[in-house]
């Protein structure tokens, strides 16, 4: 029998099979002497061992895989964050964006607590923002004011993204109030989220649109994904690339360089361009440990 995992919690794994059915299952020994982790999204076989228990007999072939969260056979990622309390951290926003590209999947991001931010601090991210090719959305998920973001997630399988307290679950639940997702508050002290979702759960906005609801994380390591040119990853740089004088130019401090001219034109946004640099470094430097 066919069907989708939904949610996995230790070792056992909720599939939604095709007569639209729920049924906990384990895996099979096998998957786990090759190493292989079944994820959330994964379409997989499903074989009855007794009468009402199964188990995952074959992970059927992935569309695509994103790691951070973890993931498979998603068409978009929405990355959440807080215009404030808490306050988004762009660094930690542009990796994330940056790990999604190297996944290949459609982005687009929302900033949510619309309704207790500055015009001054909805006007900042939007400058920064509506310089990348990501469509951008400002909501107000408590406030159930979500500009149209519902349509775009018609037909698609969508994953939530972002830092823990941003809203990731109030969204969800302003979707479709049948969902009852746990929100929490604000810790008083530091102003952060309380990982209040704890696992990854995929959930049926209709028949043909999916949305998985994941943890806030607070920290996105690019070091171990790989990366050679970090460049590609910033969407809006992507048209420059290949102009600059030098072939191997990394758009620090070489002369001629097409992304800094796009900068210096007001193209490209200054915090994107630093947080590129910063990320870039980090690579390198990762790399030159691994060198030694
Ligand atoms: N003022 C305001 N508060 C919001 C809004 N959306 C969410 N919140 C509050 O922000 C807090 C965190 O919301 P959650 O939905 O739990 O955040 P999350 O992203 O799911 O967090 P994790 O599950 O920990 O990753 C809760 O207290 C929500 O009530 C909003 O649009 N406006
Ligand atoms: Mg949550
Ligand atoms: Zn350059």
């Amino acid at each position: 029998m066919r069907g989708k995992i939904i949610k996995g919690v230790g070792g056992f794994y909720t599939v939604l099979t095709e007569d639209g059915d729920c049924v906990v299952s384990g895996i099979k020994g096998i998957f786990r002497n090759q190493n292989i982790v079944p994820l959330v999204g994964d379409d997989v076989l499903l074989q009855q061992e007794n009468e009402g228990s199964y188990v995952i007999a074959q992970i059927l072939e992935r569309k695509n895989t994103l790691l951070r969260p973890a993931v498979a056979n998603i068409t978009q990622v929405v990355i959440v964050a807080a215009c404030t309390r808490p306050k988004p951290n762009l660094m930690m926003l542009d990796k994330l964006i940056a790990s999604c590209e190297q996944s290949d999947v459609q982005i687009i991001l929302c900033f949510n607590k619309t309704d207790i931010a500055t015009e001054e601090e909805i006007e900042q991210l939007s400058e920064i923002y509506a310089k990348t090719p990501y469509e951008v959305f400002f909501v107000s998920a408590e406030k159930g004011q979500l500009g149209k973001i519902d349509e775009k997630l018609q037909h698609q399988t969508t994953v939530l993204a972002g830092p823990s307290g941003a809203g990731k679950s109030t969204l969800l639940n302003a979707l479709n109030p049948e969902f009852f997702l746990r929100t929490g508050e604000l810790s008083e002290k530091i102003g952060r989220g309380k990982h209040t979702t704890r696992h990854a759960e995929l959930l049926c906005l209709d028949e043909k649109s999916y949305i998985v609801d994941t943890p806030g994380f607070t920290n996105v390591d690019l070091t171990s994904m790989d990366i050679e040119n970090a460049d590609e990853l910033f969407a809006e740089f992507v048209p420059y690339l290949g102009k600059c004088k030098f072939a191997s130019c990394v758009h620090d401090s070489e002369p001629k360089c097409a992304v800094k001219d796009a900068l210096q034109e007001g193209k490209i946004s200054r915090s994107r361009y630093e947080n590129y640099l910063a990320i870039k470094e980090e690579i390198d430097q990762h790399s030159r440990k691994n060198r030694r």
